[in-house]
């Protein structure tokens, strides 16, 4: 069969990377072990209009990715694909698998939506490739309502499935069972990806051609629930990748892809210590650590000693991110990290001595928050000192703990899903004390506060990488402080993209 994944354009109100999709790279791999031709149109760095490029392939079905900003987009994009072609759209993506608000209800209320995913892809996935390839036997002149026709079951016990029948009946499958054999799957099929028109992993700090940037996923979910994190995809219980699974794709990814830097993309890698100990061992022991790689999501800083960060940097790790969240040690247990600030200063000295850099994740605007917590998170950011310190102001989503609490106690200030990115300058809700204009003066706080150091600025010029990077870092300062025309001409731009 013929099948077309698309990611919706959704670029970021300011310019940060672009990455290809990993979500859509492992789907595209499971189709084409099923013998699928398989294209991907990424309509953040796509030249061709969609309409072209769906009159040319001409597939027989069409999956589309979304998260939550990116979902109306999402909605748009199907449209656009029934008006060229009378083919099923399947969505998919952390946005529409939030279940507890009827999110992939939502989007079933769409005319231009048949059916969607929830939760980790590929088995569904596969599922109804399988369905639709032999219905599509059976019946040559092949329209979209015949196969949602409520006569015919086929959708019926497909886990992880929503679907809306002919007659606009909207139905909900029980959840798939999470994946458990990772090594099982295929690698991220990068071969389908206009490589060379995507950024590097962290374009703002290292300057690094684009093109040859990969991620990996040497694990999926995370243990732990923290109050304000999305976690519709992927289910609580934690499962990994074998040491030697993951070294054969990251040795493909440099030998044969020509990898310049690797990015870690698991939520949560160091969940099993030993695991990293070992995989560590053989990239040094494959001569495979002398290309950088960085963990892109941050690590649990109770999980990292200075044994294992030596470790890691001995196996070419440059660079790990840390979920820091809040300086406050009130604001850390209600937000249910399961750390004290004890341990994150300690993880942050580790990584120093071992030579590592180091992000920090701080959250601004947290349920609670007050001027002094929210300052406290600002003198602990400037106490750890990370390399980079990235402040975001609280954006609720759906299906979190903040979300619920928020929606009993407080009031949201997005107008549609569109306004639920973060680097947008604008507080997203507010609830008792915490209004609008004080998450938003001690955001721009801790952006002043932490930069503009002496200290840090003069250890920034000192870095190479700014110098080589400095037109790119000054647009991008630039642009967070006029954020509004960007914006303007980003929904500009999407508009017009479909
Ligand atoms: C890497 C990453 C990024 C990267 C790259 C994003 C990309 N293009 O993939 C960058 C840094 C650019 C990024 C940006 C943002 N991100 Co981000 N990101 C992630 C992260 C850490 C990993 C994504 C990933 O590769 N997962 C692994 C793959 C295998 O999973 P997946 O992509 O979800 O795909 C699986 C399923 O979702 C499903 N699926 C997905 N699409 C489809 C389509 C079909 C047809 C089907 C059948 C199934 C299906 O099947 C896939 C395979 O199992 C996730 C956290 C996480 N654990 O997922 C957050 C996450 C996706 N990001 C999130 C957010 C909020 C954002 C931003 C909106 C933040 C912001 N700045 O405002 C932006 C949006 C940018 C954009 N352009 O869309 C949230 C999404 C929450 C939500 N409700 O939407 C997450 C879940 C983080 C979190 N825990 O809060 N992100
Ligand atoms: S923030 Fe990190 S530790 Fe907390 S639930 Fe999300 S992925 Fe897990």
């Amino acid at each position: 069969m013929r099948v077309a994944l698309i990611n919706p354009m959704f670029r970021l109100p300011i310019d940060t990377r672009t990455t290809p999709h990993m979500g859509l790279a492992y789907l595209a791999a499971v189709s084409e072990r099923r013998g699928d031709e398989v294209r991907i149109y990424d309509a953040d760095i796509e030249e061709q209009p969609l309409a072209d490029f769906l009159r040319e392939f001409r597939p027989h079905l069409v999956g589309i990715t979304a998260n939550t900003p990116q979902v109306m987009q999402a909605w748009c994009t199907a449209t656009a694909v029934k008006h060229e072609l009378d083919v099923p759209v399947v969505l998919g993506g952390p946005h529409v698998s939030v279940t507890p608000e009827d999110l992939d209800f939502e989007s079933l209320r769409q005319p231009a939506v048949d059916m969607v995913v929830r939760g980790e892809g590929e088995g569904p996935w596969v599922e109804i490739l399988d369905r639709v390839e032999s219905f599509l036997c059976d019946q040559p002149s092949f329209t979209s309502r015949a196969l949602m026709d409520p006569a015919h079951v086929i959708f019926r016990d497909v886990l992880g499935l929503s679907y809306k029948t002919a007659d606009g009946e909207l139905h909900r499958n029980a959840d798939a069972v999470p994946l458990t054999d990772l090594d099982g799957l295929p690698w991220p099929a990068y071969h389908l990806f206009k490589m060379d028109r995507y950024t590097n992993l962290q374009p703002a700090t290292d300057a690094v051609d684009g093109s040859r940037s990969f991620s990996i996923l040497t694990s999926r979910g995370c243990p732990y629930r923290c109050t304000f994190c999305s976690q519709s995809i992927m289910p609580i219980k934690w499962r990994a990748r074998s040491p030697e699974s993951v070294l054969a794709e990251w040795s493909h990814l440099v030998k044969e892809r020509g990898a310049l830097e690797i990015g870690v993309l698991d939520d949560s890698a160091n969940i099993r210590k030993p695991r990293l100990h070992q995989l560590s061992d053989l990239l040094i022991a494959n001569g495979l650590n002398h290309v950088p790689w960085i963990f892109v999501n941050g690590i649990r800083a109770n999980l990292a000693d200075l044994d294992l960060l030596k470790k890691l940097k001995a196996a070419g790790l440059k660079r790990t991110a840390f979920g820091v969240e809040t300086g406050d040690p009130e604001m850390i247990v209600r937000v249910n990290k399961h750390e004290d600030h004890d341990t994150i200063r300690q993880a942050f000295r580790n990584a120093k001595l071992a030579g590592i850099e180091t992000i920090g994740f701080f959250i601004i605007g947290l349920p609670g928050d007050t001027r002094d917590s929210m300052q406290r998170t600002i003198d602990f950011a400037i106490e750890i000192d990370p390399m980079i310190a990235n402040f975001s102001m609280m954006t609720p989503y759906p299906g979190t703990m903040v979300y619920e609490e928020v929606k009993r106690n407080g009031r949201f200030l997005m107008k549609s899903w569109e306004d639920y990115v973060f680097f947008d300058q604008k507080a997203r809700y507010e609830m008792g004390d915490l209004t609008a204009e004080l998450t938003e003066e001690m955001y721009r706080r801790a952006y002043r506060q932490f930069y503009w150091r002496p200290k840090y600025i003069l250890r920034t010029v000192r870095r190479k990488d700014f110098w080589l990077n400095f037109g790119r870092n000054a647009r991008l300062a630039w642009r967070t402080v006029v954020p509004r025309k960007e914006k303007t001409e980003l929904r500009r731009a999407m508009e017009a993209s479909v």
